[in-house]
């Protein structure tokens, strides 16, 4: 297939202004109706109206209210309408067939409600349209259905009538008076329950509220009510930035593809990211909510009120958008532990897909399917360059840039290009060398090394930094990288950073910005045997590559002020032992890490949610990130070794902290009582790992006698993954009592799916004909399937190639029913050039049959095509 190229971008050739809309709905037939004032674009050469369209049955099109000449072209999916003048009204009649449709794009059915999603080119599986992000248009949408089946009727922006029709229907007319892309579009019809309150904005607007939810859910929206509340009020205090219409909904659906999606006014959400309360939910649950509805919320002005000229500028809007909701929750709970966790994410997921066949920028230059771009790099990476853009400027700078960034763009479709230039101009800086983290491809490196310069007096620091081979990278040069640096003494306090010819002492933490290839920085005031902390706060999305002794590493995992720098030593250090352990050498440092565990479990009582993040190894699937050729039976084996050896050697600590993390007053899923669940949920897990005689009678307990579904599902994630005894009447216990939970079901099938014991292949393909499994239920797959290949290495792996088979046979499916979750799964065979000869083979297989297969989607053959390569 012909890739779309970023450099061919052209602007349309007609403007639609407004569209009506109307929908006669009915889940196996509905009728769309629609009527777009249309303009030639005079700034191009004239082109017939050509509008996209797919699977759309076409029963009408009229220029000016006359039958019109077109030609729908099944093989491009468009419709060529003839002798448009300058400026007409158009219309067009569709049927679509909401319940034949399991892609979940465009309009379709789940449960007893009808809804859509357009994002990005879902809304020509609607009605025929210039389906593009820089065609903004107003939008006025009648609604018309049976009153029983659909007695609510949302779209979006203003509910501007309602009223009753013949034989049991009612209609809804919605008006959206900002203009928009298609791709924010949405209708949702059904049988709703709703959760009603309200917002006053900082000008003293108050906005309804309105969460929905399938009736017997209607109990479990108040913490996403609550979420929403506190982004409201966090983006006026931080950003400027009011909410601007009178309402503003956010629906339910357990049918999704993603998380959520930010249509104009009306939030469409995957279920799990609203649907929470203590019986069901974790912590992590509780955090993930808030920062979704915080993200979707935030997207009113990062990709609605400003969007994207075309999709290669995803990221302007996405990666603003995690970088804002970032933010927020750091401001919500510990910044500390939020930059971890964001960077270790970043690490586990974008890192490989940087070294993978599908590596791009995060603007990406070419595409096939575009819902194969909705990555961790546009996203996540995405966001690290919007964070290097605050380290740069500063955040009153940033701010300047954001405000400069609206006044020019407000209403507009625009570039990545834009917003840097407002970020510039905002600030008199010159951030043209910054262009080229939005080319590049792959991790950059910067290559660190110290010496000290005895006659002056110095210590110096020599950075180089270097991109790895990619056809992309060949004119890319240097990069403009912030890096933030301190220095420890041998006591382990921090230095101040005093660059050479400065008469003031410096601070404790310095930026310095490497713009060349290499670069050399000379510190006076600073002893010969300084520890030096580098790259503090990630303060740029890099590897580092510097060569601290184990000791050292211990030293700053102990005592570095910067919590991100403490994580990452850890991690070093941890992996470095089990580095020796996997090539089965007997000298290692594992005394030292277990010196550096024991004290981050004695200072644990500070700050628990910190300490669960140092007392943490790098997962199996990490471990083989960067190594080839894989030896997964290797890898897993010195992780359980080392796993057992800390538990073992720390027991009485974590007996100790397990008891003393008990809790004492009444529940709460805020910072101090999750980070408390949390270390105590960990030390549970390493005392199983150590074989601790009573961990099974702990576990079981800590089990039966939990009040919420943090420490239910950890007591039970132990005992199913150490098989310890009880496990079985846990797995029934669980299975039981909450079979009428679907988000609940799905935590149920993911614990099965990662014991990382090769019988869980067979444990998933039993687990596939469980009555709440489905194959068309997206949060199924990723709960099951998805968990399986992407987090259970040890069992996809299987040396008999029954994993591979599994996830082969179920892709060959999911190509049928949802590609776009499918394409998500093929991934999961993308490194399959760096195992074992057997292996490789096996996986190659899987790969090579579905790119034979006959009528293969776009979507899984990009995938399969890059990893064949
Ligand atoms: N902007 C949205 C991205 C999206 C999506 C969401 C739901 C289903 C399909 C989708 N395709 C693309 C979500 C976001 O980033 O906020
Ligand atoms: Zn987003």
């Amino acid at each position: 297939r012909t890739p779309v190229l970023r450099q061919e971008y052209r602007p349309p050739a007609w403007w639609v202004d407004h569209v009506e809309l109307e929908f006669d709905l009915d889940a196996t037939e509905t009728r769309v109706t629609s009527r777009m004032s249309v303009r030639r674009n005079p700034e191009v050469d004239a082109e017939p109206l050509t509008l996209s369209g797919a699977g759309l049955e076409t029963k009408r099109v009229e220029i000016d209210g006359e039958p019109a000449k077109f030609d729908e072209r099944g093989a491009d999916e468009t419709l060529v309408v003839e002798g448009v003048p300058e400026r007409a009204e158009v219309t067009t009649e569709v049927v679509v067939h909401p319940e034949r449709n399991t892609a979940l794009e465009g309009l379709y059915k789940s449960g007893a409600m009808l809804l859509t999603q357009c994002e990005a080119e879902g809304f020509r599986k609607i009605t025929w349209f210039p389906d593009r992000p820089d065609v903004m248009a107003t939008y006025r949408v009648r609604l018309a259905g049976d009153r029983e089946r659909f007695p609510v009727l949302l779209s979006n922006g203003n509910c501007m009538e309602t009223g009753e029709l013949d034989d049991g229907r009612h209609f809804a007319v919605w008006n959206d008076p900002f203009p928009k892309p298609s791709y924010l579009f949405a209708i949702v019809a059904g049988e709703l329950s709703e959760l009603a309150d309200t917002f006053t904005t900082r000008s003293g607007r108050e906005v309804a509220l309105k969460f929905y939810s399938e009736p017997e859910n209607i109990g479990q929206l108040d913490h996403a009510m609550e979420s929403l509340k506190k982004s409201m009020a966090w983006d006026e205090e931080r950003f400027g930035l009011e909410y601007d219409l009178d309402v503003f909904h956010v629906v339910a659906t357990h049918d999704f593809n993603m998380g959520a999606m930010e249509n104009k006014s009306l939030n469409i959400f995957n279920a799990r990211y609203v649907l929470a309360d203590r019986e069901t939910a974790t912590d992590a649950d509780y955090e993930a909510i808030e920062s979704v509805i915080a993200h979707e919320y935030f997207h009113n002005w990062t990709g609605n009120r400003v969007t994207c000229r075309d999709w290669f500028q995803l990221t302007l809007k996405e990666g603003l958008t995690v970088f804002r909701d970032q933010e927020f929750t750091a401001d919500m709970r510990s910044p500390g532990v939020k930059r971890i966790q964001d960077v270790s994410d970043l690490m586990a997921r974008q890192f490989p897909e940087d070294a993978g066949p599908m590596a791009h920028p995060v603007r990406p230059e070419r595409y096939v399917e575009i819902n194969n771009f909705y990555t961790a790099t546009v996203y996540e990476k995405g966001a690290q360059v919007v964070r290097m853009y605050e380290t740069l400027l500063g955040r009153d700078g940033f701010r300047r840039g954001m405000d400069l960034y609206f006044e020019r763009h407000d209403g507009q479709a625009v570039t990545c290009d834009d917003f840097r230039r407002a970020m510039a101009d905002a600030n008199d800086a010159d951030l043209e060398q910054f262009e080229r983290w939005y080319r590049q491809v792959g991790t950059p490196t910067v290559e660190a090394s110290t010496r000290y310069d005895e006659s002056a007096g110095e210590l110096v620091l020599e950075l180089a930094q270097r991109l790895p081979e990619h056809p992309d990278n060949r004119n890319i040069g240097a990069l403009m990288i912030p890096v933030k640096v301190g220095f420890l003494d041998t006591d382990n306090r921090p230095l101040p950073v005093t660059l050479s010819g400065e008469s003031e002492a410096g601070p404790e933490t310095r930026l310095l910005v490497l713009t060349d290839e290499k670069a050399e920085y000379r510190f006076r005031d600073l002893p010969a045997d300084a520890l030096p902390s580098l790259l503090r706060d990630y303060s740029a999305p890099v590897k580092l590559d510097y060569d601290w002794s184990s000791r050292d590493l211990a030293r700053l995992a102990g005592f570095d002020s910067d919590p991100f720098s403490r994580w990452r030593a850890m991690r070093r250090l941890s992996e470095r032992v089990l580095g020796d352990l996997i090539e089965g050498r007997d000298e290692h440092d594992a005394e030292l890490l277990i010196e550096a565990w024991a004290a981050v479990l004695d200072g644990s009582g500070e700050d628990p949610a910190l300490a669960a993040e140092l007392l943490s190894l790098p997962s199996v699937g990490e471990l083989a990130q960067d190594r080839d050729p894989v030896d997964i039976e290797a890898i897993h084996a010195a992780r359980v070794e080392l796993l057992g050896l800390l538990g073992r050697r720390l027991e009485n600590a974590l007996r100790e902290r397990f008891d003393t993390l008990a809790p004492t007053g009444e529940w709460s899923s805020e910072g101090p009582d999750a980070a408390r669940r949390r270390l105590r949920n960990v030390a549970l897990g390493l005392l199983a790992s150590g074989g601790c005689d009573d961990a099974a009678e702990w576990a079981s307990k800590h089990y039966d006698g939990a009040d919420n579904m943090t420490d239910r599902l950890a007591a039970f994630r132990t005992l199913v993954h150490h098989e310890l005894e009880g496990a079985q009447d846990a797995l029934a216990d669980f299975e039981q009592r909450f079979a009428d939970d679907q988000l609940v079901m799905d935590k149920w099938f993911a614990v099965q799916a990662t014991r990382s014991d090769e019988r869980a292949v067979d444990d998933v393909r039993r687990l596939m004909d469980h009555a709440a499994f489905r194959l068309n239920n997206p949060n199924k797959v990723r709960s099951l399937i998805g968990a399986f290949a992407m987090m259970n290495p040890v069992a996809f792996h299987r040396a008999d190639g029954a994993g591979y088979k599994l996830v082969g046979e179920v892709l060959d499916k999911l190509d049928d029913i949802n590609p776009q979750v499918g394409a998500r799964l093929a991934t999961s065979f993308n490194r399959w050039r760096a195992y074992d000869d057997k292996r490789s083979a096996m996986m190659k297989e899987q790969l090579q049959k579905l790119a034979a297969k006959k009528g293969l989607s776009p979507d899984i053959e990009e995938i399969v095509t890059a990893a064949l390569k």
